[in-house]
């Protein structure tokens, strides 16, 4: 399978382009521009306040953070950010930093201590390629550099914005959010001695919530922060990244059932073999998928205060729903 650059993924996912024209075209600007920007923030010249830049960490963070992935994070960030006119690199700055994080959770995931894949976007996962301890470092140098990122006066000119994207971000990320969703999911497994966790459909919705929906819902807050938006803005933002977060999840595990391995880019039908809590698997195929229909068109009402002005976010919720890859 060939790596998948930001035209690939495009020829892949028109299928599920949604009924917004302009989706498409700036989904791929952002993933374009999101490449370029990770290429430069990942160079290997040190910067203030670094010694040297290990060669082979550096490679191992540039493959698992370049070349592929929908970049539908940053493209969140952008795009939230633009109700409020805020300037597109720093937008992107932030974007960078999430998909940091978001390329991080990957690698650390495919690992053989937690999901044991070997295909991520198509390619060998960073620990195939390199090695167990590379693919854990990589991962760790990775998150600290979000933080990094996000500190910097390129990403937003006031401190106390930084601190705010630091604050929301560490939160997301972090023992009550993704890290913590983790957790919970591998003891809904049974990975530990005291024997599978038993889910009902409310701890599971919490759990996946925790687990992917918190970096997405940061996403969209986090242009709300950068545009320096009002409570009511920031509420309705947050309204459509937690729909957008929950209808994400549900579209994922559904392709795991459904999905074509050579056109999601990784492996398939993993979930039921490891006894994965997922709403599929509690409600069934079709009673999930309507499940999915009513949380893309609550997404779509939680922006009713942006007009047309959201009409992409709202083609990117239907996106999130029947994309294919
Ligand atoms: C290891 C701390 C830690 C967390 C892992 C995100 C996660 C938690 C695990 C990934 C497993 C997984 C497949 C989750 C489902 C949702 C998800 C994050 C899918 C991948 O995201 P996409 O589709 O990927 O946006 P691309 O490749 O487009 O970036």
């Amino acid at each position: 399978m060939a790596t998948k650059t930001p035209k690939a993924l495009a020829a892949n996912l028109v299928a599920s382009a949604g009924p917004e024209d302009a989706f498409l075209p700036r989904l791929t600007a952002v993933a374009t521009d999101m490449e370029a920007l990770l290429d430069r923030l990942l160079g290997s010249e040190a910067v203030d306040g670094e010694v040297a830049r290990p060669p082979r960490l550096m490679q191992a963070m540039r493959y698992a953070s370049l070349g592929g992935g929908k970049r539908l994070r940053p493209f969140l960030v952008v795009e939230t950010a633009a109700l409020f006119n805020v300037r597109r690199e720093r937008a992107l700055m932030v974007g960078a930093a999430l998909e940091c994080v978001h390329c991080y959770s990957l690698a650390h995931d495919d690992l053989p201590a937690m999901d044991n894949d070997a295909l991520r976007r198509g390619q060998p996962t960073a620990h195939r390629k390199f090695d167990d301890a590379t693919a854990i470092l990589a991962g760790d140098g990775l998150l600290t550099y979000a933080f990094d990122i996000l500190s910097r006066a390129e990403t937003h000119p006031s401190a106390a914005v930084r601190i705010a994207l630091v604050a929301l971000l560490a939160r997301a990320a972090g023992l009550g959010g993704m890290v913590g969703g983790q957790m919970l999911d591998l003891a809904a497994e049974g990975r530990f001695a005291e024997g599978p966790l038993a889910l009902d459909e409310t701890e599971v919705t919490t759990l996946q919530a925790m687990k992917t929906g918190a970096l997405l819902r940061f996403a969209c807050l986090a242009g709300a922060v950068l545009g320096e938006a009002s409570a009511d803005a920031r509420r309705a933002l947050d309204e459509y990244g937690s729909a957008l977060g929950r209808a994400f999840q549900i579209a994922d595990d559904l392709l795991d059932v459904e999905g074509d391995v050579a056109m999601v880019g990784k492996s398939t039908g993993k979930d039921a073999a490891a006894g994965k809590a997922t709403l599929v698997g509690i409600l069934g195929t079709a009673n999930a998928k309507a499940h999915l229909a009513s949380l893309v068109t609550q997404a779509e009402t939680a922006l009713a205060p942006f007009g047309r002005d959201a009409a992409v976010l709202k083609a990117a919720a239907h996106f999130v729903a029947e994309r294919r890859a």
